[in-house]
């Protein structure tokens, strides 16, 4: 049996490690029996070599094993769904998602996790809802998913806890952006939900982890690979991220957002994602036949209201009042009795005449990240009430003088600099037609 040393020179050296020597090292990690520099030089080797396909499917395997694996009730079989998406500016489509996926009959354990850097957590947007409690037993999550049919909560101690270990150290040792090691991370939680369905949202572009199409697409394969070949039906998506998604960034204004698209008022971006998603995960637990029938159901399920009433059951379940709930999803609901309203709001006005061309979603995260809507460090406070509303959309006519821009924001104030780069945000130009790309790209299934 090779020591630790001897494994790290074998990676370091290009070598390929062995199923043992992968459970060997995983092990080590989970019983806190590796010195930290050795988990640091293995992950610094893993990002330099690389990994074989079988390799990370045996990382993953062991990350998944290193702690809870959630067990559930044989009639649910073939219903458990989930989505994981890697990360955009106002991306509330979990909030969304969840409840319809719910109102078609599937069990959603949505595991979720926190904002960092640029992007938002769905757990910092529901825990802007007073009362609203993202940390559950299993026990507790059991209940909800029998009564409601979904959840979000936040990861619980007990599941992959070498996955804690390994992205504190990847954050400190420069070693994030490695495949074999993301898709360690992301699927070993995922099938730590012993799901029969994923759906992976994976973004490229000027917001997302991969900027291009086509090293997006090399994490999306790797991801479906994986998360098949732990007998998970695992389907992906790839989807633009330059803008932003729907017109509101910030957690309590993209909870309101999430509402009325619950309310049948939701954006046209928003619900292509909601329902491309959607409708591929009931293509894959079999519920429908096709994507477009998916699509249909999901669709319905939003715009008729069955997910909303999943979802205000979801909030009274995870500790929002029954009151709060319903004046939440009630028609003509005043959300600024129940959410927190920032101190201050000021509205940017277009510079000139001329149509909107571009919103560049990474500087407007970049600068409502620095007044306060996310952090920087895991742990870290987050200010609910500090965001953005987009007041136009690609391809709209605007006047000079008109706002365009309506920020929230509260200590610290935004600075004259930060304002200039808010007000770059927007291009004006001058072409006329209106921009009707669609947001999904591509979409790759799991082999029959
Ligand atoms: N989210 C995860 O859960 N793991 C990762 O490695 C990344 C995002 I990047």
């Amino acid at each position: 049996m090779l020591s630790i040393p001897d494994l790290i020179k074998k990676k370091r050296d290009g070598g390929e490690l062995t199923d043992q020597e992968i459970k060997t090292f995983i092990d080590s990690v989970t019983k806190k029996t590796i010195q930290q520099c050795q988990t640091g030089a293995m992950l610094m080797a893993i990002w330099q070599k690389g990994m074989a396909d079988r390799e990370t499917q045996t990382l993953t395997k062991e990350m998944m094993s290193s702690g809870e694996v959630m067990s559930w009730p044989k009639e649910w079989a073939g219903l458990m769904v989930d989505k994981h998406s890697t990360g955009g500016v106002g991306d509330k489509v979990s909030l969304v998602l969840a409840p319809a996926l719910a109102a078609c009959g599937c069990k959603v354990p949505m595991i979720s996790g926190r904002g960092l850097a640029h992007t938002g957590g769905t757990l910092d947007k529901l825990e802007s809802i007073p009362g609203f409690n993202i940390s559950q037993s299993g026990a507790q999550i059991q209940e909800i998913m029998s009564s409601v049919g979904c959840c979000i909560v936040g990861q619980t101690e007990a599941l992959v806890p070498a996955d804690r270990v390994l992205y504190a150290l990847r954050d400190a040792t420069s070693t994030v952006d490695s495949l074999p090691l993301i898709a360690g991370s992301i699927i070993s939680k995922k099938g730590a939900e012993s799901l029969s369905a994923l759906v992976l949202d994976v973004k490229f572009g000027r917001a997302a982890l991969y900027k291009d199409l086509d090293s997006a697409k090399e994490l999306a394969q790797l991801l479906v690979s994986v998360g098949n070949g732990l007998g998970m039906r695992t389907g992906a998506v790839l989807s633009s991220m330059d803008a932003t998604i729907g017109r509101c960034v910030g957690n309590s204004l993209e909870v309101i957002e999430s509402l009325e698209t619950l309310k049948g008022n939701g954006p046209d971006d928003l619900m292509e994602l909601v329902t491309t998603l959607g409708g591929l995960l009931l293509v894959m637990t079999g519920v429908v036949a096709d994507q477009s029938e998916g699509r249909r159901k999901i669709s319905e399920a939003v715009i008729g209201g069955a997910a909303l009433s999943k979802f205000q059951a979801m909030m009274e379940r995870q500790g929002v009042a029954n009151q709060t709930a319903r004046s939440l999803c009630s028609a003509h609901t005043d959300y600024y009795s129940i959410l927190r309203r920032s101190e201050h709001q000021r509205e940017l006005e277009a510079p000139a005449d001329g149509v909107v061309q571009d919103v560049d979603g990474l500087t407007l995260a970049e600068v409502l990240h620095k007044l306060g809507a996310g952090r920087s460090r895991a742990g870290e406070a987050v200010n609910h009430s500090v965001g953005a509303e987009l007041l136009v959309s690609l391809g709209q006519k605007v006047q000079k003088g008109v706002p365009w821009l309506r920020l929230h924001y509260e200590d610290p104030s935004p600075t004259p600099e930060q304002i200039l780069r808010l007000q770059n945000v927007l291009t004006l130009g001058t072409n006329n037609n209106k921009q009707t790309e669609m947001l999904v790209k591509e979409t790759l299934l799991p082999p029959r």
